[in-house]
């Protein structure tokens, strides 16, 4: 069944929950997009866990450097700006993110729920303290290239991305309001996300369960729908300005 955009229209709470493929048309390659993932190119197990930094520090953080150069140099796009439009129009909004970019943030929404970290906010590896340091804004290093991360001003451990690598617990206040979210709001749009990572991707499920419904905006169509599951397939980008225009004509 089609989705009416009348639903979104009257939400009394929505939550949006996305993934990398809301930032895909910035310019910020998805993880398992076939071609252009970065797992297609990149090995997770060395670069993505904590055993990773200790074998190799300077791999890992060179890939995180570059990554954060690419975000910075990127501008949010059509469905960043549709969701803090979103925030505006409606009652109420909750935005859980796995993304670790600001892109969000830089269209202008507000306290949004970073379930994964964030690539801007770097902590110590020993003593998970924040790292206040000047990170460099402007040299985008090479890809592949290693760069020494530098160190803690409290114990002089070596500094680390601030993002959730597999293996280590998700920030447990986050979790806890994300999923809070989602069993009390009733629509829920799930946006550009492959939905195979854990726990994240109990979010969408747990709305389902306590009676919300579930729109997905994603160009890959979803393969079984529940009766109150819909999607609109397309990118992010043109789908969600369009369902807007649609539920607020
Ligand atoms: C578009 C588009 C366009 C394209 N418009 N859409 C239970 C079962 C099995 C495994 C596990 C389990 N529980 C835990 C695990 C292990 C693991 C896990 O889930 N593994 C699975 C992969 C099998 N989970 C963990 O390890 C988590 N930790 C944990 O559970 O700890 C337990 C613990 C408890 C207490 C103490 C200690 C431990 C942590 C998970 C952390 C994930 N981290 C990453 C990397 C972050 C850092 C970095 O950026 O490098 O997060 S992995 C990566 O995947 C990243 C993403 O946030 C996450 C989700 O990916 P996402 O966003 O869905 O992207 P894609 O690429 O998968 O999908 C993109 C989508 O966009 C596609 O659908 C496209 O079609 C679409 N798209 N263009 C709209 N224009
Ligand atoms: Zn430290």
């Amino acid at each position: 069944m089609e989705f009416d955009p009348q639903r979104l229209a009257r939400a009394r709470h929505l939550v949006v929950f996305t993934g990398a493929g809301v930032s895909a048309e910035s310019g910020i390659p998805t993880f398992r997009d076939a071609l252009s993932g970065l797992w297609e190119h990149f090995d997770p197990a060395r670069l993505a866990t904590p055993q990773a930094f200790r074998d190799d520090p300077t791999l890992v953080w060179g890939w995180y450097e570059w990554r954060r150069l690419q975000v910075r140099k990127a501008q949010p796009n059509p469905a960043h700006l549709a969701i803090a439009e979103l925030a505006r129009r409606l009652p109420r909004l909750t935005l859980i993110t796995q993304n670790v970019d600001d892109l969000h943030e830089r269209a202008g929404s507000l306290d949004v729920l970073h379930l994964h970290g964030s690539l801007h906010q770097p902590k110590c590896f020993a003593c998970n303290r924040p790292y206040k340091g000047a990170l460099p804004d402007v040299q985008m290093p090479q890809q592949g290239a290693r760069l020494e991360p530098p160190r803690c001003g409290g114990c002089n451990g070596k500094i680390r991305p601030g993002v959730v690598w597999f293996g280590e617990a998700l920030p447990q206040a986050i979790l806890k309001q994300a999923f809070k979210a989602a069993g009390e709001c009733d629509l829920l749009l799930s946006i550009g996300t492959s939905g195979l990572v854990q726990p994240a991707a109990q979010i969408p499920q747990l709305a389902l369960e306590q009676g919300a419904a579930v729109l997905h905006i994603n160009p890959q169509p979803q393969a079984c729908l529940a009766p109150a599951e819909y999607q609109l397939t397309g990118p992010a980008g043109q789908r969600l300005p369009e369902l807007l225009r649609q539920a607020f004509a």
